[in-house]
C-alpha cells in the first residue's frame, strides 16, 4: 500500500507497507555510534527531528534503549548510499559512511515534515546517481554571510546536494580574509554591486561553515576567480596592475574587463599565496580557479595564467576545478571542467573530456538559478533565457552536449549569481523550487525521473518551506497547496 509521501529527490526504491507505522513520541530516542562523525550526526538528528515533530528527542549511544531511531554504520556499500527501514518498533538508517547517514536523515525529516510524527512502515533503498551534486553561490556581487550561508546549506542538505561552491571574489568584492594578503578583505571586502553593503568571511567563519556543512554531507569548494573577474584584487593589490596603481572600486554588473597580467612579477606569487591560504582552510579535495569570461586577453597569455593558477593549486595537493573556458588550454587529466555557457563553441569542452578531464554540468539555460523564471520576473537576469521550473528539471546531463563521453560527467551543479539578489528572500525565491529540480537531476537515475510526478512531489514540499519561513516562488504549472 503506497503511503502518500512525496520525496524529492526521488529515491531509488521506496516500498511502504500496510503494517502499523512508527510514531515518534516524547520517549523516542536517537541512537548513534561513538565516533565523532556519528555523535555530530546524532546531535543534528535530534535537532532536526525535534523541530519537525515537536517532541524533544535525545541522542544516546546505548543501543538497548526502547523506541528508537537508529543510525548505524555498516561496512561496505557505495559512498553516500543508505537504507531506511521503518517498523512499528523503530527506525533504522544504515549506510557505509556518515554522508549516507546524513542523507537518510534528510529523507526521514522530509517524511515527518509531511506527516507530523508518523513514519509509515516500509523500506527505502537509495543512492546517488552522480558523485558531485553542487550549488555555486556568488557571495561577491552581493555578500551573504555565515548565518545566511548556513540556511543555504540546510536547503542543500534537504535535497541531498553535497558540494557548496563559494564564488569568493569578483570585480565588485573580495569575500575571504586570507593571512598572506589581509589587504584583500580589508580594502575590497566592503564593496558590492550598486554600492550595497559588502562584507567578508573571516578564516574562522569559513572553517565553521565547512564544519556545519560536513555534518550534513556537504563539502565546500572555494573559488577565487582568475585571471578575469579580478577588479577587487586589483583595487587592493596595486602591484597586480601594469602601472602599479590601484584599480577603482567597481559596483556595476559588466563582466570581462579586468585581468591579471602574466608578465608582472607580482602575479605568480599572488596566485601561489592565495591558493595556499585557501588550501589551508579547506579540507575538501578541490579548489576552483574560475577562468571564465576573460574577454580582452590573448589566448596565449590566458593559457599561461591558467597554468600558473592550476600549478599553484596542484602544489598544495588539491585538484583543480575551472569554468569551461579553461578547456581551451592544456589541462592535466583529472581536472574538473565546469560547463556553463551554451552560447559558446563546445568543441574544446568535448575534447577536454576525451583527454581525461571530468565534466561538471551547469548549463546556464537549465541550472542557472539566477535566470528569471519568466519574462518580467522581478529578480534575475535572462542572458541564458528564462528558466522555468520544468526547464531546470527536464534535461539529461550526459546527452545535453553532443559527443560527450557519458562517463566523463562527474556531476551537476546549480549556480546562483547575485547581481540582482540582495536578501535571503531574494536568494530563496530564485532557489526554490528550482534547486529541488536540479537536485533530482543530480541524484535520481534518468529513467526514474518524470516531470508530472515531480510536479506533484515538489508541491508537497511547500508546507515544510512555509513552516520554516522560507520564501519560494510558486512556479507554474505546479498546483501549489494553499
Ligand atoms: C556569467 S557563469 C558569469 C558570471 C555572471 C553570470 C550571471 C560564469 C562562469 N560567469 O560572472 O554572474 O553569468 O548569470
Amino acid at each position: 500500500m503506497p503511503a502518500p509521501i512525496a520525496l524529492v529527490p526521488l529515491p531509488r526504491s521506496a516500498e511502504w507497507t500496510a503494517a502499523a507505522p512508527f510514531v515518534v513520541g516524547a520517549d523516542t530516542v536517537v541512537v548513534v555510534g561513538p565516533t565523532p562523525a556519528e555523535t555530530a550526526l546524532g546531535e543534528l538528528a535530534t535537532e532536526l527531528l525535534s523541530r519537525v515533530t515537536g517532541h524533544r528527542l535525545r541522542a544516546v549511544q546505548d543501543p538497548g534503549a526502547g523506541a528508537a531511531i537508529r543510525f548505524r554504520l555498516v561496512p561496505g556499500g557505495r559512498s553516500e548510499a543508505y537504507t531506511l527501514t521503518v517498523g512499528a518498533d523503530g527506525v533504522l538508517v544504515e549506510a557505509g559512511d556518515p554522508d549516507g547517514l546524513a542523507h537518510g536523515l534528510s529523507t526521514l525529516r522530509q517524511v515527518l515534515a509531511q506527516t507530523g510524527t508518523e513514519l509509515p512502515a516500509g523500506r527505502i533503498e537509495d543512492a546517488p546517481r552522480f558523485a558531485w551534486r553542487g550549488l555555486s553561490v556568488d557571495i561577491a556581487r552581493h555578500f551573504f554571510g555565515p548565518a545566511e550561508l548556513r540556511r543555504v546549506v540546510e536547503l542543500m542538505a534537504d535535497h541531498k546536494l553535497n558540494v557548496l561552491h563559494l564564488h569568493l571574489s569578483d570585480d565588485q568584492g573580495w569575500r575571504i580574509d586570507l593571512p598572506s594578503h589581509p589587504e584583500l578583505a580589508e580594502l575590497s571586502g566592503a564593496s558590492a554591486v550598486d554600492g550595497d553593503p559588502g562584507g567578508f568571511l573571516t578564516g574562522g567563519d569559513y572553517r565553521e561553515l565547512v564544519a556545519f556543512a560536513a555534518v550534513r554531507g556537504i563539502r565546500v569548494v572555494p573559488e577565487v576567480d582568475v585571471p578575469g573577474h579580478v577588479n577587487a584584487a586589483l583595487h587592493a593589490v596595486p602591484e597586480l596592475t601594469p602601472d602599479g596603481t590601484a584599480a577603482d572600486v567597481y559596483t556595476g554588473i559588466e563582466v570581462g574587463f579586468s585581468k591579471l597580467a602574466a608578465d608582472l612579477p607580482a602575479t605568480e606569487p599572488f596566485l601561489r599565496d592565495v591558493f595556499r591560504d585557501l588550501a589551508a582552510l579547506t579540507p575538501g579535495e578541490y579548489l576552483h580557479i574560475g577562468g571564465d569570461e576573460v574577454l580582452t586577453m590573448e589566448p596565449a597569455e590566458y593559457a599561461r595564467l591558467i597554468d600558473m593558477a592550476a600549478r599553484a593549486v596542484r602544489d598544495t595537493g588539491k585538484k583543480v576545478v575551472g569554468w569551461q573556458e579553461i578547456a581551451t588550454t592544456p589541462l592535466e587529466p583529472g581536472t574538473v571542467v565546469q560547463f556553463w555557457d551554451p552560447r559558446e563553441d563546445v568543441t574544446p569542452f568535448v575534447e577536454a573530456a576525451r583527454a581525461g578531464a571530468q565534466l561538471l554540468m551547469s548549463p546556464g539555460s537549465k541550472a542557472y538559478l539566477d535566470m528569471q523564471y519568466h519574462e518580467g520576473f522581478p529578480l534575475g537576469l535572462h542572458w541564458a533565457g528564462y528558466v522555468a521550473l520544468r526547464d531546470s528539471y527536464d534535461w539529461e546531463p550526459t546527452t545535453l552536449i553532443e559527443g560527450l563521453p557519458a562517463d566523463a560527467v562527474i556531476g551537476v551543479e546549480a549556480a546562483v549569481w547575485t547581481e540582482t539578489l540582495r536578501t535571503m528572500d531574494d536568494l530563496t525565491t530564485m532557489l526554490l523550487p528550482r534547486l529541488a529540480a536540479v537536485a533530482e537531476v543530480a541524484w535520481t537515475d534518468g529513467d526514474r525521473r518524470d516531470w508530472d510526478d515531480f510536479a506533484g512531489r515538489v508541491a508537497a514540499q511547500a508546507g515544510d518551506w512555509r513552516a520554516r519561513g522560507i520564501v519560494f516562488h510558486p512556479a507554474e504549472p505546479v498546483e501549489w497547496p494553499r
